[in-house]
């Protein structure tokens, strides 16, 4: 017997190490040749700007790794009803990339929650200085604490109000409206400040709530409001621009870490890289996609005074901008 097991016993370890060569092997699906697939999730149409930058991430991505890496993308909620949900997957591993709004990130990495501040941007050449300035940079670096790698801020886009009951200008006109909020504790404060019932819920479920009238309205950017076909079930679009929200293209710590360096160094080039190409698409289109939606029967208020807006709902910013320290949105806001 114990001359079995002195021969069997060298024959194991040889196999553990001939097993162990194969070094890092390439993480998810194997594809053969260390080809590799991954899923990028997404709430919006495949039309709508973030998938047009993940299909542009996708190309680059499998072109600079001459084929071995490719990228499928799930759009529409596909693999999720609700960004947080979708987040929640990406710290677990389950889901490899995410393209969404940075609104339910300040739950997970409280410091990006400064960018929820209402009316804190003058407009896009403002946005770009503070998102791709140290600001920026060290909001990304953050989301790691949370077990999300940041590769770079894409757009969602400035944000607009729609309802289905009336016409809105003024605060006052939005009383009582029982409007969807994102699952952002920022605007809960900011819309109940207005004097609406603020009802925080899935991106995923609002088109439905929409038209079984359970709510009467909510705010999205333009590019979100045309592609989601939300004039289907919103007649009023209210051009509040009363939040700048901007999205994140983020990738799961556990697939980060399964790639190369020299995989990482060229992906986060890549997602940098895309950033002003997404955001360009939704500037770009806005007037048109405005127009559109006003042909297609909204009554489109514009001309709003977004000062007696600002005045309301910083009203109740007085708790956030202190957690969030005076001078660093006075930063912001002061950034030229
Ligand atoms: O990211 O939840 C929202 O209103 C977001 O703006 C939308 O999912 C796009």
């Amino acid at each position: 017997m114990l001359k079995k097991i002195t021969f069997i016993l060298p024959v194991l370890i040889l196999a553990l190490i001939i097993g162990g060569c194969g070094g890092g092997q390439d993480k998810a699906a194997p594809k053969g040749e260390g080809k590799v697939a991954f899923k990028l999730a997404s709430l919006t149409a495949m039309d709508h700007t973030y998938n047009q930058g993940a299909a542009r991430f996708a190309e680059l991505v499998k072109e600079r790794s001459k084929g071995r890496i490719e990228i499928t993308i799930y759009p529409n909620g596909q693999l999720g009803k609700g960004e947080r949900e979708l987040l929640e997957a990406i710290q677990q591993g389950t889901i490899d990339f995410y393209v969404g709004s940075t609104g339910p990130v300040g739950g997970f990495s409280p410091s990006i929650g400064i960018l929820d501040l209402p009316f804190l941007f003058r407009d896009y050449a403002h946005v770009d200085k503070v998102l791709d300035g140290p600001l920026g940079r060290q909001l990304l670096d953050d989301l790691g604490k949370a077990n999300l790698k940041g590769l770079a801020f894409w757009e969602n886009g400035f944000r607009n109000l729609t309802n289905s009951k009336k016409a809105v200008k003024a605060p006052a006109d939005a009383k009582g409206l029982k409007i969807r909020t994102m699952e952002n504790k920022i605007h809960l404060a900011a819309w109940k400040a207005v004097g609406v019932n603020p009802v925080p819920m899935a991106y995923g479920e609002v088109y439905g709530a929409l038209q079984q009238k359970t709510i009467d309205g909510q705010e999205n950017p333009i590019a979100v409001i045309y592609t989601s076909k939300l004039n289907e079930v919103q007649k009023y679009l209210s051009l509040t621009q009363h939040v700048y929200s901007p999205a994140l293209i983020v990738v799961s710590p556990k697939t980060w870490q399964a790639l190369s360096k020299e995989d990482q160094d060229m992906m986060l080039k890549t997602a940098q890289e895309v950033a002003p190409y997404q955001r360009k698409l939704g500037r770009e289109n806005e007037e048109k996609q405005i127009a559109e939606l006003a042909a297609k029967g909204m009554t489109v208020t514009g001309n709003i005074n977004k000062g007696a807006w600002y005045k309301i709902m910083e009203g109740a910013m007085g708790e956030f901008i202190q957690s969030f320290g005076k001078d660093k949105v006075e930063g912001i806001i002061n950034t030229k």
